[in-house]
Parts: C-alpha cells; sequence; structure tokens
C-alpha cells in the first residue's frame, strides 16, 4: 500500500549569512596528545573500536543484568527527571529531534520488511528519510558541560545595562550555550567523542585549557582537519558548512531567543550534568547511542558528563541512518543505548543506565 499519510516538516532551516569558518580559528594536534593523559588511544579513531572486549580493573557491579527495553517507558522514580527533560521538547520546539532534511511518510506494515528499522504506530510504520552532508572519518570531539549559571551569567550581564545605563551594553549570542552545539550534532548526524569537562573535573578541564589556551567550553576539536574552535556560533557554523547543506537551523540562529530558550529548557533539570562527581577514570570511551532531542538520553548524558566519562555519542535522531545500524545489531532499536567497552556491558533503559554508571564508575 502506498503511503496513508507523508509529512514532511516545516523547514527550520534558512541559509546562514554564507560566512566562511572563524578567521580566529587555529590548528592542533588533536586526538593524539589528549590520549596521552587518560584515555587509552588505540579505542579512539574507530566508532566500535573495542566495544565487546573489557578490562579486569573494571566490572559491572555484582548480579548485574541488563534490563529489558521498555520503549517509551519510564520507571516511576524517574518520572520527574524525564518530565524535567522533556522541557527542551517544548521550548526548543523539537531542534535536535529530527536529522537534516527530515521527511516521514506512513506505509503499511509490509512495505518494510522486518529487518529494516522502522517505528510501528497503530499497524502502520514510519518511513523516515534524512538528507545528509560528508560524513566525516573520525568522530568530532568537543569539551563541554551542562552549565545553567554559565547561562544565567550570560543572560545577566545582557540585561544588566538595561537596569543601569552607566554599565557597557553586551550583545548577546549562542556563543557559549552549551546545548545549542549538541542540538547541530543531532540534525547533523555526527558522532561525537564528548569529553566531559563538570566544574571541579580533573581531567579535561585542565586539558581542554592547556590545548587551546582558554577556560571557555564548548571546545570542539575535527581531527579529520585539525581545526578547533570555541564558541557555540562558530562551531555551529563550522560544521554545518562542514557536514551539513551550510544552513544553520533557525532555532539555532535567533540569538537572544535561542539563548532563553535553551535556559528555559535546562531549568527542568536543575544544574544536572554540570558539577564533577568523583569517578574512576576508565581507560576507554563509553558509547552511548543518542540525541540531544530525547529525554531518556539526556539524563543518561548528565550523569556521563557528572562522573567525566569520556564517551562517544552515536547520534541517531530521526530519520537518521544509524537506526538501522543498531537495529541490526541488536534486533531493537531505542534510546539510550550504552556499550561499555570497559566491562563489555551493553545495555537499554536510562534510569538503569544511571545505575549502571554511578555503581561502576562512581567513587
Ligand atoms: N524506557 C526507556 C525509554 C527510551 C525510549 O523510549 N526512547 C525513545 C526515544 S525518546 C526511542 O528510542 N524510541 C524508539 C523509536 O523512536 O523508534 C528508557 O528509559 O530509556
Amino acid at each position: 500500500m502506498p503511503g496513508a499519510l507523508n509529512f514532511t516538516p516545516i523547514s527550520i532551516f534558512r541559509p546562514n549569512s554564507g560566512r566562511k569558518m572563524p578567521i580566529n580559528s587555529f590548528r592542533i594536534r588533536a586526538s593524539t596528545e589528549i590520549s596521552e593523559s587518560t584515555v587509552d588511544s588505540s579505542s579512539q579513531g574507530g566508532l566500535n573500536a573495542g566495544v565487546s572486549t573489557s578490562n579486569p580493573n573494571f566490572s559491572p557491579p555484582p548480579n548485574f543484568k541488563p534490563p529489558e527495553p521498555k520503549r517509551f517507558g519510564i520507571r516511576p522514580d524517574r518520572t520527574l527527571d524525564i518530565l524535567g527533560a522533556s522541557l527542551s521538547l517544548i521550548f526548543r520546539l523539537g531542534t535536535g529531534v529530527f536529522a537534516d532534511g527530515y521527511s516521514v511518510s506512513l506505509v503499511s506494515k509490509d512495505e518494510i520488511p522486518s529487518d529494516q528499522y522502522a517505528l510501528e504506530i497503530a499497524g502502520f510504520k514510519l518511513k523516515e528519510r534524512s538528507k545528509l552532508g560528508p560524513r566525516p572519518e573520525n568522530p568530532i570531539e568537543i569539551y563541554e558541560f551542562e552549565s545553567l549559571l554559565q547561562l544565567i551569567g550570560i543572560l545577566t550581564n545582557y540585561f544588566a545595562p538595561l537596569a543601569s545605563p552607566y554599565v557597557a551594553c553586551n550583545t548577546l549570542s549562542t556563543s557559549v550555550v552549551p546545548s545549542a552545539e549538541r542540538e547541530i550534532v543531532a540534525v547533523l548526524d555526527l558522532d561525537v567523542l564528548y569529553y566531559p569537562c563538570p566544574r571541579n573535573g580533573p581531567n579535561f578541564r585542565p586539558k581542554a585549557v592547556q590545548m587551546g589556551g582558554k577556560k571557555m567550553f564548548p571546545y570542539m576539536v575535527d581531527p579529520n582537519t585539525g581545526v578547533s574552535m570555541y564558541e557555540s556560533d562558530d562551531i555551529i557554523k563550522y560544521l554545518v558548512n562542514k557536514y551539513g547543506n551550510g544552513q544553520v537551523p533557525l532555532l539555532l540562529s535567533l540569538g537572544l531567543l535561542t539563548t532563553l530558550t535553551e535556559g528555559f529548557a535546562m531549568i527542568g533539570r536543575m544544574g544536572r550534568g554540570s558539577s564533577y562527581t568523583p569517578a574512576k577514570m576508565p581507560p576507554k570511551p563509553l558509547v552511548l547511542w543518542a540525541y540531544e532531542g530525547s529525554p531518556f538520553c539526556k539524563v543518561a548524558r548528565e550523569v556521563l558528563v557528572e562522573l567525566e566519562l569520556p564517551h562517544i555519542q552515536r547520534s541517531c535522531a530521526r530519520g537518521s541512518p544509524k537506526r538501522q545500524d543498531l537495529y541490526a545489531r541488536v534486533g531493537h532499536f531505542q534510546v539510550p543505548y550504552l556499550e561499555d567497552p570497559n566491562t563489555g556491558v551493553q545495555m537499554f533503559e536510562s534510569a538503569e543506565i544511571v545505575d549502571y554508571l554511578k555503581a561502576t564508575y562512581a567513587l
């Protein structure tokens, strides 16, 4: 049966101003320098490297058993967390939920073979597509953390001159808005090696300062080109020019409105993912299949950041072809999905992922 319903979302993209990459971006040697310190370099560069191996120094909690996946299910003790994390869906109008050029049609069940991923709704299946740009060979590397305080600081700086005419006027951009760059990563369907830099984090925060020369986050390194830079705005423009169609999503280019809506979206999480919880540093980055728009993924990722655990995010927003990769491998698609090459654990379910990470790594 042909598509009973076709839906292409209203374009939230608009051409950017055509500005090239910022001229003040500079080049550094990326991954090799980082790997010297804490993370096993052999695990970098290959996304699936070491996923099924484990390290004798790291083991899952006693009697650990991966939980059964429950799609869209919320563990009762986590309801408030998921509701809080869902605020971004409202304030950010779904930015970070759909991959670039997303379109969908509702088709009959037998139009999509059972070995192909497709979400089933009321006896129909969703046929989802996207139009993606050139793919980077190695994951982009980003040093960052969630910072509600940082955002409050930006807004205070912005509004202070309105209250006092004697204070110099500030301009506002999405420059250091922490979640903006995560949204573009989902839209462009990029895999990213995150180096979390929570407040008081002893490892990657000083490393980023050493590499880039400034105590500022996010800080991005593209090991494919050797380019590195600060400032969400510049990172976003660089990524859409290099790995997208050159157009910055409208909701990421609205200046004050972007900052305000990102801020409101973060309020629901009350500063989670911003401060360091002492933890063991594993030799290999964990792998999290996730995307920014998912509240379930958000709560899992926050804990990775708090514990300062380096992780590769395999982005798989709606329309991502990587959904099929996970489906083919595991026989089920659901995110978040965690692969820990340090213990050999592979698991679904956000609440249990949070418990697992704390039990395995927190000191
Ligand atoms: N009980 C799961 C729910 C996870 C979930 O339902 N995730 C959604 C994304 S927000 C998903 O993977 N949906 C499957 C699909 O879109 O095909 C958890 O807490 O992790």
